[in-house]
């Protein structure tokens, strides 16, 4: 039985698309956003993904909407949830329910950059490697164990635009390949570390291009 999967997002969706067209052993079951005019939600209907709206606007605060979004959830049953893009805090009671089942890819190598505006800060600093990371969601925000990051050179020349547009092609190798592992069932947390099971793969990725 393949591993159902549901994507929540708030965006443009080219994370939910990378891992879609992977030729992985997944069912993507729902595709969830907190904006209705998302372009992700948008190019899951056209691919005959379920995709639902649920208009964050609409709830009074953080607690209920998470509260209608963890119900909408578990409808789908899934064995796991991907945030690809979704831009709203999730709760602790939220965390509590899906808590080692829930993985989310950030732009920038943690623990460095948590938060918004990672290539902004990039920059700012100086920093002349930057990149991704797939981690385990935790109710302490872009802290949870990680599972794999990918490596990116920055350039003298860079803007936000250009070296995120450097980043985005290593998510979208690196997401894909997370979930790969969790649905083989070969993702083992440890102490707050995850280790890879049966493989010497390594868990980070150097770029091949930039
Ligand atoms: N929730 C928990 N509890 N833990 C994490 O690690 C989470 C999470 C929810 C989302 C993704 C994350 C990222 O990769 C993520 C990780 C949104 C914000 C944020 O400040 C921060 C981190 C992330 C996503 N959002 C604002 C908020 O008040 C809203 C910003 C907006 O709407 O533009 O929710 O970076
Ligand atoms: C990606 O770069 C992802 O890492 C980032 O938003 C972009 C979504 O792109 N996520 C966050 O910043 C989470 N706060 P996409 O919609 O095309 O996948």
């Amino acid at each position: 039985m393949s591993c159902r999967v549901v994507v929540l997002l708030s965006g443009r969706g080219s994370n939910l698309r990378a891992i879609a067209e992977a030729g992985l052993p997944v069912e993507i079951v729902a595709v969830i956003s907190n904006r209705p005019l998302a372009a992700g939600l948008a190019w899951a209907r056209e691919h005959g993904l379920p995709a639902v709206a649920l208009d964050s606007a609409e709830f009074a605060d953080r607690e209920a909407f998470d509260a209608k979004l963890a119900e909408e959830i578990e409808r789908h049953q899934p064995d796991l949830v991907v945030l690809a893009g979704y831009m709203r805090i999730l709760s602790p009671a939220f965390i509590g329910r899906f808590e080692g089942r829930l993985l989310n890819i950030h732009p920038s190598l943690l623990p460095a950059f948590p938060g918004l505006k990672t290539h902004e800060r990039a920059l700012a600093e100086g920093v002349k490697i930057h990149g991704c990371t797939v981690h385990f969601v935790t109710a302490r925000l872009d802290h949870g164990p990680i599972v794999i990051q990918a490596a990116v050179p920055v350039r003298a020349d860079d803007t936000p635009d250009t070296l995120a547009a450097r980043v985005l092609r290593q998510e979208h190798r690196i997401y894909p390949q997370a979930v790969r592992w969790f649905a083989e069932g070969r993702l083992v947390n440890k102490c707050g570390q995850v280790n890879l099971k049966d493989d010497s793969a390594s868990q980070s990725v150097f770029p091949t291009e930039n």
